[in-house]
């Protein structure tokens, strides 16, 4: 298993002497100016981080490591030529840069089958809290009481040069990872099936041991979760989850502790919570109109009465993207291809033909097309997974991928601690030139 390691050591190292002399020697380029509209946006658009695993385009949207999803989806290798390829594969390619062979992604299978096992003190942790607490709660809660494993934190505690961080911390990451299909699943089993837990089965994928512990043995779950799980895994350095992460990690705090500050960011309506909102949004939209087949025009007036009731319409809209979010399309494909006249799928597909020319008409919404969250429900309501408030649980444990795999390269490259600079509304006001009335 320690060749996944050497080979990311060889290829991350070849980067670390562009690096320093970009610290040593160019630190004085200027990359661009900042305008109050950009930091009081929510600092939109300001290049201020370094990532490595992804990379997004306003205009075409995510490619890793420069693939597409649509390329992806034909390059990585799968279980089987028909399905979806293994999450596995997308984590090799985050890390190493490289399209693994089949031979390497079934490494990393077994690698994360041999660091599966939780500790039984995380089952009391989630037991501890009610049941009917929010699952990201429960997920949260679980993951930050595994820092008490953390390798990184023992090192750094024994005083480990830092130039080992990296490797204490991808020790963490991949332990991490490994558990989180066990912990997500156990979580779901707790909640909607009496606590009637389902053991891991160590021959089996990540992703298709994370359906079989939920209870769904079927190829179909198995491949769709496949594909959730390299959809939902990264969109660059910025977004909440990510940044969250990658700011906790830079005070050093250990991989359980930074991954837990970005699923707390992921909870959020505005972010990775969005797949929830979405069918609720739906579910009450259907209940008030009084029917599970809406024409467009009513779509049409309930998207209008939620705009008038100063509430957002979930999935749709991106602080980045200016497209249709291909991972939608990537979903909206998937459903084409297996699924044959499904009435949700169809109201999220009309919803598509009518959402976007009302949002754009209000004039301050700068994208009207739908994101990941649009989809995403639907498609997992369809195969029977339809607690949607579990949902933002599957988003989390596939977002771990990107995020831990970043946290790896942050330690290797030795980035510092994030610190970014703060002003007072006077401050903007000065800068502006506005005198304050006395
Ligand atoms: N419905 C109604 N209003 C919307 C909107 C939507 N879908 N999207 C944006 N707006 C509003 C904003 O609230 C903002 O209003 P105010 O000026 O009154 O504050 C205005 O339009 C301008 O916003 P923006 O610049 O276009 O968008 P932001 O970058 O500020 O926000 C969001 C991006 C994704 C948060 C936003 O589009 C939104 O709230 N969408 C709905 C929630 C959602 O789907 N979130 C998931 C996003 C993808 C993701 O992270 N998945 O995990």
């Amino acid at each position: 298993m320690e060749y996944i390691k050497n080979r990311f050591y060889e290829k991350a190292m070849k980067n670390m002497a562009d690096l320093q002399k970009l610290r040593k020697e160019h630190g004085d380029v200027v990359l661009g100016q900042v305008t109050i509209d950009q930091v009081l946006s929510g600092m939109k658009g300001i290049p201020a981080l370094l990532t490595e695993t992804s990379k997004l385009d306003a205009n075409e949207g995510i490619r890793f490591r420069g693939f597409s999803l649509p390329e992806l989806q034909d390059k990585l290798p799968k279980l089987d030529e028909a399905g979806e390829p293994l999450p596995e594969g997308l984590f090799y390619l985050m890390m190493i840069g490289e399209i693994p062979e089949k031979e390497d992604v079934i490494n990393i299978s077994k690698d994360w089958a041999t660091r599966a096992h939780v500790p039984q003190h995380v089952f009391d942790v989630i037991d501890a809290l009610p049941k009917n607490s929010r699952p990201m709660t429960q997920f949260s809660t679980a993951i930050l009481s595994m820092a008490y494993d953390s390798v990184f934190q023992k090192a750094y505690r024994a005083g480990v040069n830092k130039k080992f961080y990296w490797d204490f911390m991808y020790e963490d990451v991949m332990t991490l990872i490994a558990r989180l299909p066990r912990i997500a699943a156990y979580i779901y089993r707790r909640i909607y099936h009496n606590g009637n837990h389902i053991e891991p089965n160590p021959n089996l994928d990540w992703a298709g041991n994370l359906a079989h512990m939920m209870g769904f043995d079927s190829t179909e779950v198995k491949r769709l979760l496949r594909l959730y799980m390299v959809i939902h895994a990264d969109h660059e350095g910025g977004n909440v989850s990510a940044h969250a992460t990658h700011l906790v990690g830079s005070a050093l705090s250990n991989a359980y502790y930074a991954y837990t500050a970005g699923m707390v960011g992921l909870a959020g309506p505005l972010h990775g919570f969005a797949n929830q909102e979405v069918m609720d949004w739906i579910s009450e939209m259907l209940e008030q109109i009084g029917t599970d087949e809406p024409s467009d025009s009513q779509i049409a007036a309930y998207i209008e009465k939620t705009l008038v009731q100063g509430r957002v319409v979930p999935g749709y809209g991106h602080a980045v993207l200016r497209i249709t979010d291909p991972r939608f399309t990537v979903q909206q494909k998937f459903a084409e291809k297996y699924i044959v006249n499904d009435k949700l799928i169809n109201t999220v597909n009309a919803i598509y033909r009518v959402a976007p020319p009302i949002l754009e008409a209000t004039g301050k919404i700068k994208n009207p097309w739908p994101n990941v969250d649009a989809f995403s429900g639907a498609l997992l309501n369809h195969y029977g997974i339809t607690e949607s408030n579990f949902y933002t649980v599957l988003f989390g444990v596939s977002r771990s991928l990107g995020v831990m795999a970043s946290l790896v390269f942050d330690r290797f490259y030795g980035l510092p601690i994030e610190r970014p600079n703060s002003q007072t509304l006077e401050w903007f006001l000065e800068k502006a030139g506005i005198t304050r009335e006395e």
